[in-house]
């Protein structure tokens, strides 16, 4: 599997550095990319921390409700932008961003940000792409990405703990049959590395056979004219969870991430008529 090393790569000028073209190009040809060390490890050990205090109510085999049951011991839970785990190196992490803004659109926004948690002893979750096709199936493969899901595991993703088995190159497939995929690819995402993948990507949340959770921070990043229409299905949910004052704390560079949500921070440029 490809993996880009991002480890001391200066965050000025990242839209021309190598590292994010080679990113991109292997989001857009195989609908994944492994970024390595888009974080020190020790920051990450703290995020873990931090969600084994905040979330703890969550933490269990029982779907509250403003989260979602995503399968066997495995749930989708909303994290408040906020402390550590709302830090704009979590949410706008630049490399991610960079990477983002390429593949996807430079304005392009964050749809949801929360966590995903398989608790030890979770089953393999079916293979599915993260949302249903754009328009229909013979078209939406031809497409550019209309959005991604970035995963930052809090602990080691690997055959332990559970990783999240991906199909590379399934974003260009029109169908697939559970019973006839070949072996999926299965990566080890070590602390400070992360994950994107196409909304197209077929990929399975793999079990989790160590005895303790195995959280992943995940955001949501779309076209801007593109929600999420599979993974919101109850009242309770929220998208982004924040207080007013959040909007004050957005870097100037990150505020078009929420140009979409209501009373926007950046209007949206009006069409030539
Ligand atoms: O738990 C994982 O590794 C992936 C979860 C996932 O893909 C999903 O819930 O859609």
């Amino acid at each position: 599997m490809t993996r880009i090393d991002f480890e001391g790569v200066p965050t000025d000028a990242l839209a021309d550095s190598e590292q994010v073209r080679a990113a991109s190009n292997c989001f857009v040809q195989h609908g994944y990319a492994i970024l390595d060390h888009v974080l020190p490890e020790g920051t990450v050990r703290g995020l873990h921390d931090e969600f084994n205090d905040r979330y703890r109510d969550y933490i269990a085999d029982r779907e509250p409700e403003d989260s979602l049951q995503v399968g066997n011991k495995r749930y989708m839970i909303p994290l408040h932008l906020s402390g550590g785990l709302g830090a704009p190196s979590v949410y706008a992490n630049p490399y991610v961003i960079a990477v983002v803004r390429q593949v996807l659109d430079a304005k392009a926004v964050l749809e949801a940000f929360g966590a995903i948690v398989s608790l030890s002893g979770s089953e393999a979750q079916h293979p599915h792409p993260d949302g249903p096709p754009l328009f229909a199936a013979g078209i939406s493969p031809l497409l550019p990405s209309h959005a991604l899901t970035f995963a930052l595991p809090l602990v080691e993703m690997n055959d332990v703990s559970g990783t999240t088995a991906l199909w590379p190159g399934s974003h260009r497939w029109q169908d697939f049959k559970e019973d006839e995929l070949p072996a999926p690819e299965r990566p080890v995402i070590p602390v400070g590395s992360c994950l994107l993948w196409d909304f197209r990507l077929i990929h399975s949340g793999a079990p989790n056979r160590s005895d303790r959770p195995r959280p992943m921070v995940y955001a949501t990043y779309a076209r801007r004219w593109y929600q999420d229409p599979a993974n919101f299905i109850k009242a309770a949910q929220q998208r982004l969870v924040f207080e007013p004052a959040f909007v004050d704390s957005v870097p100037a560079e990150m505020r078009p991430l929420f140009a979409h949500v209501g009373g926007a921070f950046l209007p949206g440029e009006p069409l030539r008529r």
